[in-house]
């Protein structure tokens, strides 16, 4: 048995590749600097998996953004108003396709399967003529054999490539990129070849589409590509991976595929698997990679019972090799470096590296036998049963007050008709309320600020002065602009997620746990380790010190419990549900005091909610019954008179307006401008029955709307939402604007309002 891995994280210990990359982008660093940093990130990240164990390293898992841009550059499929920046300058034009520039649009970038990672989408038609580029393929797996390693390049395989593919612009919209296959095959062949001649024994083609729900056509054309690209004879050994999810109809098909191998994923996210591929009758004369330790979390695995899925495994397959369920892309580098994390507590996590010696230390069980690991498995074991006993994981009240919850619980105690009279008598509102989503322009002084704090160089009084001049700068401007509910703008907060797991008993901070989200941009997603408790208030003081400021209505800002999950690192011994609610009832311990403490309108931001859809419909209801409800655990204490807003982003609601609904918010706001107010008539179709504010002022975007532009779009709101229910605000908090473009934007889009008031009582 071999260990290996498909990917490693690609930033380094300090984030060199972030730093290099960015300080080329503005001219501080040449591109052959960026080159060789990049080249010393590999060559690290390949001894350090080479030294821990593994014996066949991955390649071509780099990038310097995005691995789907890659394979777009790899298949010559570059969108025609970027070729001619590509050829002048690859790397210029790479990144200008990954970004855009003055003139060229980006590609557009999503969510990688139900993970945080996000990819840039192939922009695919019926002109698209494909042409093999193995360049990066074949040079990152040079650099790897040069050092003496047994290397396995590992590609994003055409079915999936295909499969998360859009049409380009000015392309049919029912134009499927999979139609493309036979064009695209001829050219994966010749990479195939390339790499081959190159000295790759073993190629590993991903194909995470595959596990979710696909079509007999789309599971035909995945059988069709590896029968046409099994019966090659100029290629290297090919090793078919699947992971996130079980492969369900696609086992069979891949089973029977004249490829070597399968790398399946055996965790309990997948589950199911095992069960399939004893169905099907194994791998006869196949190579098994079995993903026993999670790619995904940051938990210690249990080995023993690693070790027992892996001596199942051994009957279905030729031979059975271990690795991490997926790339270890999608976990931070080393848990070793983290100080703040009692070494006890630090002992039940493990990040890449660690990971890394969990799959060699399984691979040598499968070898040699248990006894072989025994001091691994006893230790182990010790790790196990102090997190599984802790009272970090067991707290008998939080415990005992979830188990108490009844549906009562989580239902407003009138209905939404009731509520909006006794809500309209107690704010006096005007038609087509005016509201901002939360945040306001996070500025230079404020993380010179918050820096200086954390350096000791100022007092938490002297910061939290700092964040009180803040606040009445942002509520004074909202007066004078004549916004009608105001926010104290989050001048406190860094990351939403991060700032109130800082606050909540049950939850750990990391200091070097970055995870890539999208090309140089980072997250550190906190730990959910135990159970959640809130030892005192976290946001009234600053919303109360808002209101003092004001008599116009100020709004409570808060995170709500599915993206508090969404954005952690979850624990795994307990289902999500369970998590949410305790989750739920720590917030709403803080809507309650909030509403206590005089505020009249709290919003629960749930921008992940659609993020975190499971990948497979029937696995939906269930997730969307513990996500709602978790939802309104955290906002049904309140009055009836207590508005209860509701925030998400990111388009493509059109799967979820039942859930939606099913939150029972008194209003929502929703990203929409660029849409041109698209979900306004998403929950039109659907009968949304409660208020709305679809954005009018796209803030991912510098540009300023002008007041007509905004009015228009307040216009096609109304044509799907009646006045009475429709809101007026941007599509998304402030924070990454800055404040020239924010004043004139607010501006035109209160004046705006007010235009198209006066239309509707004309
Ligand atoms: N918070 C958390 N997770 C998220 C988001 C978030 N996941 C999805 C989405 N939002 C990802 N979007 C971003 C946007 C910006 C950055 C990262 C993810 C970003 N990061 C800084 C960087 O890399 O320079 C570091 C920020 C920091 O210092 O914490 O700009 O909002 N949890
Ligand atoms: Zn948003």
């Amino acid at each position: 048995a071999r260990a290996t891995v498909y990917g490693y994280p690609r930033q380094g210990q300090d984030r060199e590749l972030k730093k290099a990359i960015e300080g080329y982008w503005k001219g501080r660093v040449d591109a052959d600097a960026l080159r060789a940093t990049a080249a010393d990130l590999r060559r690290t990240n390949w001894h350090q998996l080479a030294e821990a164990g593994i014996d066949e390293v991955p390649t071509g898992d780099f990038s310097y953004y995005d691995h789907v841009l890659d394979t777009t550059v790899m298949v010559g499929a570059i969108p025609e108003r970027h070729r001619e920046a590509v050829a002048a300058d690859p790397l210029a034009g790479y990144f200008a396709m990954a970004r855009g520039t003055q003139e060229v649009a980006p590609l557009e970038m999503t969510k990688w399967f139900d993970t945080n990672y996000h990819y840039l989408v192939p922009e695919l038609g019926p002109e698209t003529e494909f042409v093999a580029d193995s360049a990066k393929q074949v040079a990152e797996l040079r650099e790897a054999l040069a050092l003496g390693l047994t290397a396995r390049p590992v590609l994003v395989g055409p079915v999936t490539y295909l499969l998360l593919a859009k049409p380009a612009p000015g392309v049919a919209a029912d134009f499927e990129p999979l139609t493309l296959l036979d064009r695209l095959l001829p050219v994966y062949a010749q990479v195939l070849a390339d790499l081959r001649a190159a000295g790759a024994e073993w190629v590993q083609v991903d194909e995470p589409a595959l596990v979710q729900d696909r079509t007999p056509a789309e599971l035909n054309a995945a059988g069709r590509a590896y029968r046409d690209l099994g019966c090659l004879t100029d290629r290297p050994k090919l090793l078919v991976a699947s992971y996130f999810d079980r492969l369900g109809d696609a086992l069979p098909v891949l089973a029977k595929a004249r490829v070597e191998g399968l790398a399946l994923d055996f965790t309990d996210a997948a589950a199911g698997n095992l069960d399939a591929l004893a169905a099907v009758g194994g791998l006869p004369g196949k190579r098994l990679v079995a993903g026993v330790v999670s790619g995904r979390n940051i938990w210690v695995n249990d080995l023993g019972a690693s070790l027992a899925t892996l001596g199942t495994l051994l009957g279905l397959a030729d031979r059975v090799d271990v690795a991490a369920s997926c790339s270890l892309l999608h976990v931070p580098l080393d848990a070793s470096v983290e100080r703040d994390i009692e070494p006890q507590i630090l002992r039940w996590l493990a990040f890449a590296r660690q990971k890394t010696a969990e799959v060699v230390t399984l691979a040598r069980g499968l070898r040699h036998g248990t006894d072989a690991v025994s001091a691994e498995l006893a230790a182990n074991r010790a790790d196990l049963a102090s997190r599984a006993t802790s009272p970090i994981t067991r707290d008998p009240a939080v415990r005992a007050r979830a188990a108490a919850v009844t549906d009562a619980d989580a239902r407003r105690s009138q209905t939404y008709p009731e509520r909006t009279a006794a809500q309209r008598a107690h704010l006096g509102l005007p038609l087509l309320p005016t509201t901002t989503i939360g945040s306001f322009p996070q500025t230079g002084e404020l993380r010179t600020a918050r820096a200086a704090l954390r350096a000791g160089r100022i007092d938490t009084a002297g910061y939290e002065e700092r964040v009180k001049a803040e606040i009445q700068e942002v509520v004074s401007f909202q007066e004078k602009t004549g916004i009608d509910v105001l926010v104290h703008g989050e001048p406190e907060r860094n990351d939403m997620v991060q700032y109130f797991a800082e606050q909540l008993t049950g939850y750990l901070a990391t200091r070097h746990g970055w995870v890539q989200s999208y090309g140089t941009r980072y997250v550190r997603p906190p730990v959910l380790a135990g159970d959640i408790s809130r030892p005192e208030p976290m946001t009234v003081r600053w919303t109360t010190y808002a209101q003092s400021l004001t008599d116009r209505p100020v709004k409570g800002m808060l995170t709500g419990p599915v993206t508090m999950l969404a954005w952690s690192f979850v624990r795994d011994d307990q289902p999500l549900g369970e998590t949410a609610r305790q989750v739920a009832l720590a917030l709403r311990d803080e809507v309650n005091d909030l509403e206590a403490a005089g505020t009249s309108v709290i919003q629960v931001d749930e921008p992940a909610l659609r993020e975190t859809l499971p990948l497979r419909a029937a696995d939906r209801p269930g997730y969307l019954a513990w996500a709602t409800e978790a939802f309104r655990l955290t906002t049904a204490g309140v009055r009836p008179d207590t508005q209860i807003h509701t925030h998400m982003c990111y388009a493509e609601f059109g799967d979820i307006v039942q859930a939606i609904d099913d939150l029972d918010a008194d209003v929502i706001s929703l990203e929409a401008a660029r849409s041109h107010m698209q979900v306004a008539r998403e929950l039109a179709a659907h009968g949304y029955p409660r208020e709305a504010g679809p954005g009018v002022y796209d803030i991912h975007s510098p540009r300023v709307p002008s007041t007509e532009e905004a009015a228009q779009l307040l216009r096609t709101g109304l044509a799907a939402i009646p006045a009475k229910r429709l809101w007026v605000n941007p599509d998304c908090g402030l924070k990454t604007r800055g404040w020239p473009e924010t004043r004139s934007s607010l501006e035109n889009l209160v004046t705006a309002a007010r235009r198209v008031r006066a239309e509707l009582l004309a």
